[in-house]
């Protein structure tokens, strides 16, 4: 059943329906599915497969744009849930994040901005599109002591060596940790532009966030 429901939701969102992402996700809460399991078992892998189809030019751009609002529809739904599950009151630390300056792929660090609130930090999203400076003048405003850059593109990669050298010109390198994420993006990429870590899912930039807290 369980199974079955997930595979469904996959599928929908593969399918490029509409409406069923949201009404299947809606019907898995109903069944008392793990929202994270919803999202790691059957958002993520149908995402990948669209992304898949579309590198070997069996999709095309609309394709990528329908399910892509599928899932934001269906994870419009499980993110209050997952925010209700995971409640800390004291506070993890502070997290400025974003999709770097040329890129606006939202979907996968709206993802991780949502499971670091939901496991105690203080999140200041961004957004995407996110110009260097503006990246820099937050980490000052709020103190913050992580900053998070999503990359999805080749050709944005570098914005994210961009943001990490501005921190370092401003004097911000020695306070702030930061941890790079996004399809193209690995560990030996966050190693050669000087990151502090490299996470590849949402889960993932949860644990190295608390990792990279000032005094661990
Ligand atoms: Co887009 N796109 N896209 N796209 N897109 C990718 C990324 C390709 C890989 C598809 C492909 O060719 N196989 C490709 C990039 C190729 C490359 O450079 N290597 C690509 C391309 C080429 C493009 C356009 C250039 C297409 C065009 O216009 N010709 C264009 C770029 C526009 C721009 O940004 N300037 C474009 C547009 C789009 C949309 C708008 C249609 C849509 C985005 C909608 C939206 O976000 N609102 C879209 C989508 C949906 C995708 C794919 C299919 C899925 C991305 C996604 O949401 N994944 C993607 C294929 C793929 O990624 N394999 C494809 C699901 C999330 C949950 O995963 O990897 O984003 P995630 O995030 C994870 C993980 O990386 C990590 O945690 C997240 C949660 O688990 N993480 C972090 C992410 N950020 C982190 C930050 C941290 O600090 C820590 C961890």
């Amino acid at each position: 059943m369980t199974t079955d429901l997930l595979s469904s939701i996959t599928a929908s969102l593969v399918d490029g329906d509409p409406d069923l992402p949201v009404s299947r996700t809606k019907a898995a809460l109903r069944a008392g599915i793990e929202p994270l399991a919803i999202v790691e078992r059957a958002l993520v892998p149908g995402m990948r497969i669209v992304g898949e189809r579309f590198s070997a030019g069996e999709y095309f751009l609309p394709n990528l744009i329908v399910s892509a609002n599928g899932m934001k529809r269906a994870m419009a739904i499980i993110e209050p849930e997952l925010g209700a599950r995971h409640q800390t009151r004291e506070l993890a630390g502070t997290v400025v994040i974003g999709t770097v300056k040329g890129d606006i792929h939202e979907i996968g660090k709206s993802l991780v901005a949502t499971m670091l609130s939901a496991n105690g930090f203080e999140v200041h999203d961004l957004g995407v599109d996110v110009a260097v400076e503006k990246f820099v003048s937050t980490v000052k405003q709020t103190n913050a002591t992580v900053v998070g850059l999503s990359a999805l593109l080749t050709t944005t990669m570098n914005v994210q060596k961009k943001v990490i050298e501005a921190l370092a010109a401003e004097g911000l390198r020695d306070r702030v940790k930061v941890m790079v994420g996004g399809a193209p993006v690995n560990d030996r990429w966050a190693k050669e532009i000087g990151a502090d870590g490299y996470a590849e899912d949402a889960v993932g930039a949860v644990d190295l966030a608390l990792r990279l807290r000032p005094g661990r």
